[in-house]
């Protein structure tokens, strides 16, 4: 009796504290959906993402992908539990501890809130009337708390736990007798008391439930969608003519040449989508300056778009990975402004913010040396998604994303590398990344059974800045030959490639070099994509029958 009596003299304890975490958390996260704030278990998911050195050097590795942003929040989810269930068992025998102990919880919330800065001190206000919800619970539930029979008080440990275990069976009232001799004058009413209690328990924490998510899914849309639905973009002042018919090899497994939006990767720090109405948004154009600008949407706008084709690349894609997008940007340029504003000579970082406040440092000179880095508004045709960054993102071709790509940038400072260190170079990768030369073989997919005889083997390669010149593929390490080069509308593009082998059945590798215009052949050598990207060359081994 002693085990199985332990456990269930735990039960009030839980049907007390879950309710009121989920009711505290709940509140909180529907106040935020409704004031347009991030709530609470977003504000300290992003507190253990920024603060954890130990977390971050395992989860950098990916550079966040979706993911770990689940295994995060299911983390956070079972720590708040147990501390719930250990809350609600201390409240249980003293109420004004758990009152206390509640509001602790609701403190380290608001602090995880205010540390992070990105809605300011209003932010906490969600967690206040989350915290209050849970209090008001709280207290009605330990009212509603049936007494335990045969014992004086709330104790349920030593000898009377027996007794306090009885409570809590769902015992049918003619089987009571066999609770004790202990049992109260009239079993139905405590029955019906107890039934009571754990009904409201389940109700409290299914209401909770559903005005969490609520919340969560209020921020997750909210006006930004709308105003990205309602937002008609002028068109770039001079159009680029339409994609040449020969990018498109059209190999069925092989990645289109321009990424369907919904199949364009995502990468970023944001637990949950900063969303940016355009009407809020501004840049500052600060620093080392002489002359500091703010712009709003509309004149950002009317100072022209231009369209440029552009691969965009995470660094943290492994070789063969498919962190790696193309599509046509629509933006506005950005070295024209940063000229108005009048860089000081020296300033060779141009430190850029996001309203999540993650930093990524661009080399001035690679903005200003003519290539098209945009304020991006818009990606194959339609205005920025939200997780893409809307309403404006920096795309710098020739660069990894982490240094050139800034998501929901409303500021960028003009400094020095020697004076100010980006999010991800703060956390062990490189300060400077140019894009590798690279190629990636899609088809055949690895372990692949494909037929003997003539087989068709298909990839993209890319070099950003430089363009790719040729592309060769070998099989079993024998000679390297030359594949068939698609055509591309420019350098900043990655460029589909296609070959054949004639295959004998068996097992076999294929691998595959991509060499850039400047003459340099991506190298063998395999290295990790921390610090600076990975190198290696993709292969794929297929059954041939
Ligand atoms: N605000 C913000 N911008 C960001 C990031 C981020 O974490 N936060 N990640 C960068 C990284 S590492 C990459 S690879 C690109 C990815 O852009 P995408 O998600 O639109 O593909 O965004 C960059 N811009
Ligand atoms: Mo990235």
């Amino acid at each position: 009796m002693q085990r199985p009596g332990r456990w269930k003299a735990s039960l009030p304890g839980l049907v007390v504290g879950l309710p009121v975490a989920a009711l505290t958390v709940g509140a909180a996260e529907l106040a935020a959906g409704l004031l347009g704030t991030d709530g609470p278990v977003v504000a300290v998911g992003d507190a253990v993402v920024d603060h954890s050195p130990a977390l971050l050097t395992d989860f950098a590795r990916d550079a966040f992908g979706v993911h770990q942003k689940t295994v995060l929040l299911a983390g956070i989810g079972a720590v708040l539990a147990v501390a719930a269930a250990g809350l609600g068992t201390l409240a249980v025998r003293r109420p004004l501890l758990g009152q206390l102990g509640l509001m602790l919880f609701a403190g380290l919330g608001v602090l995880a809130v205010l540390v992070r800065r990105v809605d300011g001190v209003a932010a906490a206000l969600p967690v206040l009337i989350g915290l209050a919800a849970g209090s008001l619970g709280l207290y009605l539930l330990l009212r509603m708390l049936p007494a335990p029979q045969g014992t004086a008080g709330r104790e349920v440990e030593g000898p009377g736990a027996e007794s306090g275990v009885a409570a809590f069976e769902p015992a049918e009232p003619d089987s009571a007798s066999e609770a004790g001799p202990a049992e109260s004058a009239d079993p139905r009413q405590s029955l019906a008391e107890r039934r009571g209690f754990l009904l409201t328990g389940a109700g409290v924490l299914t209401a909770a439930a559903v005005a969490g998510t609520a919340g969560l899914r209020l921020g997750g849309e909210g006006g930004a969608a709308a105003a990205r639905e309602g937002l008609a973009l002028p068109a770039a002042a001079e159009p680029l003519p339409p994609l040449p018919g020969g990018a498109e090899l059209g190999v069925p497994g092989l990645a289109p040449f321009q990424t369907p939006i919904r199949d364009f990767y995502r990468i970023d720090t944001a637990l949950s989508v900063p969303r940016v109405e355009p009407r809020q948004w501004s840049l500052r154009v600060h620093g080392m300056v002489e002359r500091p600008v703010e712009i709003d949407f509309d004149t950002l706008l009317r100072r022209g778009l231009q369209e440029a084709d552009i691969t965009l690349l995470c660094v943290s894609n492994e070789v063969g990975g498919d962190l790696v997008g193309n599509t046509r940007w629509l933006g506005v340029p950005l070295a024209p402004l940063l000229r108005e504003a009048g860089v000081h000579s020296g300033a060779d970082q141009i430190l850029s913010t996001s309203t999540d406040g993650w930093t990524c440092g661009t080399p001035t000179e690679a903005v200003l040396d003519g290539r098209d880095a945009l304020l991006a508004v818009a990606m194959d045709g339609e205005p920025l998604p939200l997780r893409h960054g809307f309403p404006v993102r920096m795309v710098v071709p020739g660069l990894y994303g982490f240094v050139g790509a800034t998501k929901w940038v409303t500021d960028i400072e003009l400094t020095r590398f020697a004076d100010a260190q980006a999010y991800w170079t703060r956390r062990g990768w490189a300060e400077q990344a140019p894009v590798k030369t690279m190629s990636r073989i899609d088809v055949p997919g690895s372990s692949e059974r494909v037929s003997a005889g003539e087989t068709v083997v298909a990839g993209v390669a890319w070099a950003q800045r430089r363009g790719i010149d040729a592309v060769e593929v070998r099989l079993d390490g024998g000679e390297w030959q030359q594949a068939e080069l698609a055509q591309t509308p420019g350098i900043d593009t990655w460029r589909q490639w296609v070959a054949e082998f004639d295959l004998e059945p068996g097992d076999h590798t294929i691998e595959a070099r991509a060499t850039d215009a400047d003459g340099h052949t991506q190298t063998a050598q395999r290295v990790d994509p921390l610090p600076d990207g990975a190198t290696g060359l993709p292969s794929v081994r297929v059954t041939a029958r």
